[in-house]
């Protein structure tokens, strides 16, 4: 992704020649009653005939590229001595911030998986965040992530050792992180045990994808 492009394109002035050339027009407002952006789905009925194919995308495209740009502020905040203010494409899967100022961000700084998060969503495995690494985490845990996607990366997060299930070792170590540490040994293994006994349907002692996404689908907040 070229980055440089999208700085300097001054993508704050066009969204908003854009959102005024669409309440101009009385077709949508471009922003809700508490200036949060109005989703894609909000732009249903008459007034969406009204816009063009080519209008329609616009907004789309701005909207991404305002939140794409307020991202690489993020990013650019942990570490604005190592992310240059104006990045190239190359750079931004080069230049890493390291784990330990990731995760003191206000989203993770409570979260009990940050160091697993930073982790699995590094490309190398260390937890050290290129841009390229931040945004997919970003859009993983935003909203708008479709609810399947999530599911692949919760299951990565439990996935301590990596060998694509989840088995009574992770499972020792998620609850351990879950319930932070408040539970001993033996009331950890409990509910080892106890998510085995309903999960495991094919009786291998471990959980696979499928099985796993059958038990948090009756935990709405699996990511929290
Ligand atoms: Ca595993
Ligand atoms: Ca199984």
């Amino acid at each position: 992704m070229d980055v440089t492009a999208f700085a300097n394109e001054n993508a704050h002035e066009r969204s908003t020649r854009f959102g005024n050339r669409i309440t101009d027009k009385n077709w949508l407002l471009a922003t809700g009653k508490n200036g949060e952006t109005v989703s894609s789905s909000a732009l249903m009925g008459d007034e969406r005939k009204a816009i063009s194919a080519i209008g329609f995308f616009h907004f789309l495209f701005e909207e991404n590229l305002t939140c794409l740009l307020s991202v690489f502020k993020r990013y650019r905040e942990l570490d604005p001595q190592r992310v240059p203010q104006v990045m190239t494409g190359e750079e931004a899967h080069t230049v890493t911030v390291p784990l330990d100022k990731v995760e003191k961000m206000p989203e993770l700084k409570e979260n009990p998986f940050r160091q697993r998060i930073c982790k699995v969503f590094s490309n190398d495995g260390s937890g050290n965040l290129t841009f390229d690494d931040f945004l997919d985490m970003f859009s993983v845990f935003s909203e708008q992530a479709p609810r399947n996607v999530k599911q692949v990366y919760a299951f990565k997060i439990y996935d301590y050792d990596g060998d694509q299930f989840i088995g009574p070792k992770d499972l020792e170590q998620a609850v351990t992180a879950l319930t932070r540490a408040e539970l001993n040994e033996e009331e950890v293994q409990l509910v080892v045990e106890k998510v085995l006994d309903e999960g495991d349907l094919d009786d291998d002692g471990k959980l696979s994808f499928i099985e796993f996404e059958a038990v948090i689908s009756k935990a709405p907040d699996f990511l929290g």
